[in-house]
């Protein structure tokens, strides 16, 4: 006879958090939301640390690397998706790794034959009105000058006009080596009044450029994710089929972690990936695995060495895995259940394996009740799709803009290794959609709001760390008649008032 689990499968919207004692100590401040991404032994120290507990979706919608830039700038990591070639997801993570912040390659190059009304052509497109005059055009040629719009006038001046006619010359910039490091180089730019400073190699060519409207920004972000050589820490997606080729790719190009991207994860197939990468590459490899929504799932990855587990099935916002197939577990119920299981294994074996609940979130407080629940960490793809960083384009309807967000299991991205089970090596239907999601700004402003929600809410719980606040928070489930009354109620919004 089938098993029948005695209670029903909850989500996060059905519970809230019920406040504890608060201390003057507990403010906001004061609160560390640090957590392990990997797993590590009692007593000892996780060798990949998170300062937020957010991770971004392994979609092609979501985690490029210009979204893993942003987000380990914060704190957190993205894993750069794996439905691409490996040589084109091995150069994301080699541009992460590569990246030096506050260091901006050229995206505006003209060559002294460039002329006027070209360059105000490139000015309308980019937005930019400082370039950089190489020799051959290219954002790394040879640098000879540098045009700004202080360099023209359009009403004197013809649009035939050459730039080298009225470019600052190189003999008359002020430059430095491309080995300055960002402070030095922030120190030239307010000793001499720059607006930008080039940076050249020893052969005069142009590598980076350093703005000075982007000192702000260039300030050290406390929380920012690096490594032991101060560059972005990275993961990366990988998938039971070809992780023979892929896996070295990524690890040579410098993926600090990786991921096995599944929608379904107790199975023989991540046993046998997790067993490879171990043995092949040592355990100083570190892989998660996943998802799956029961204790008896987490038990079976963390065997097979997982050195974390993800949690989720159906809960994904552009996810019909659970009407095309009927399986899966409420989030929230899935993510209390697991975490027990990784309670339980801990105190048998003294490894402590991190849980990410990944999917599902749809409000900020859901994030809160999901760490509150036990989960070290969370994947999100709708929540980060709506950022500036995704790598989706931006479109305008009726006036209101959006961004494209669409799932692994659609027609549209066909990651059919994600999906298959041993069959035909392509996607036999689809378990995802194609859709829209309101566009919301830049990562940093929200991640920022939400975080501070997140704060604000465990000091409500008494709790300064996410260890804390799994063991103090009371968490209650709701009626359906209580999940109205949280919300305004029994009012006319003024937004609304005076229309049909
Ligand atoms: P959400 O944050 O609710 O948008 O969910 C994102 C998660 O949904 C992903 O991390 C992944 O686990 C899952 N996903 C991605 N594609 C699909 C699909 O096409 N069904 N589901």
């Amino acid at each position: 006879m089938a098993f029948y689990f005695t209670e029903p499968s909850h989500t996060f919207g059905e519970y809230l958090l019920v406040p504890g004692y608060s201390s003057d100590q507990c403010v906001p401040a004061n609160v560390s939301l640090e957590t392990p991404l990997v797993k590590f032994r009692r007593g000892e120290e996780p060798t990949i640390k998170m300062n937020i507990p957010m991770t971004s979706a392994i979609m092609q919608a979501v985690s490029n690397d210009t979204m893993a830039i942003a987000l380990a700038r914060e704190g957190g990591v993205s894993f750069i998706y794996g439905s691409q070639p490996p040589e084109q997801e091995a150069a994301m993570i080699s541009r992460v790794k590569n990246y030096k912040s506050g260091f901006v390659s050229s995206d505006s190059n003209i060559k002294p034959t460039t002329t006027l009304g070209e360059v105000l052509e490139l000015k309308d497109m980019t937005g930019h009105s400082t370039m950089a005059v190489t020799e051959d055009g290219t954002p790394t040629g040879k640098l000879l000058g540098i045009v700004t719009s202080r360099d023209y006038r359009v009403t004197r001046m013809g649009m035939d006009t050459p730039v080298k006619d009225f470019m600052t010359p190189f003999e008359r910039l002020i430059y430095a080596d491309a080995n300055l490091t960002l402070p030095q180089a922030n120190d030239l730019i307010w000793e001499h009044k720059l607006n930008m400073l080039p940076l050249i190699d020893e052969n005069q060519r142009l590598r980076y450029m350093v703005f000075r409207k982007d000192y702000t920004d260039n300030k050290e972000n406390e929380l920012e994710l690096i490594d032991e050589r101060k560059r972005y820490i990275v993961g990366a997606g990988i998938n039971t089929r070809d992780y023979v080729e892929r896996v070295p790719a990524l690890l040579e190009a410098g993926a600090d972690v990786l991921c096995i991207d599944s929608s379904e994860g107790y199975s023989e197939w991540q046993k046998k990936t997790l067993e490879y990468i171990h043995k092949e590459f040592g355990e100083d490899v570190k892989v998660g695995a996943g998802n799956v929504v029961d204790a008896e799932g987490f038990r079976f990855l963390a065997d097979a060495g997982a050195d974390f587990v993800k949690v989720g099935i159906g809960g994904g916002s552009i996810c019909i895995t659970r009407e095309t197939k009927g399986i899966g577990r409420g989030q929230a119920t899935a993510v209390i259940d697991v975490c027990r299981a990784r309670d339980e294994y801990f105190r048998e074996k003294g490894v402590y394996i991190p849980v990410c609940s990944d999917g599902g979130i749809v409000h900020d407080y859901h994030m809160t009740l999901a760490l509150a629940m036990g989960a070290d960490f969370m994947m999100l793809g709708r929540y980060f799709s709506r950022f500036d960083e995704s790598p989706t384009d931006k479109v305008k309807v009726n006036g209101t803009y959006y961004k494209e967000y669409w799932g692994e299991g659609s027609n549209r991205a066909r990651n059919w290794q994600r999906y298959d089970l041993g069959g035909d090596r392509k996607l036999s239907f689809e378990e995802g959609v194609d859709s829209y999601v309101p566009y919301a700004g830049s990562l940093r402003d929200n991640i920022h709001i939400s975080l501070s929600k997140i704060r604000s809410t465990m000091c409500n719980c008494g709790a300064l760390t996410l260890p804390e606040l799994r063991d103090k928070a009371k968490i209650t489930l709701v009626s359906s008649t209580s999940i109205v009354e949280g919300g305004s109620h029994d009012v006319i919004l003024k937004d609304k008032f005076g229309r049909d």
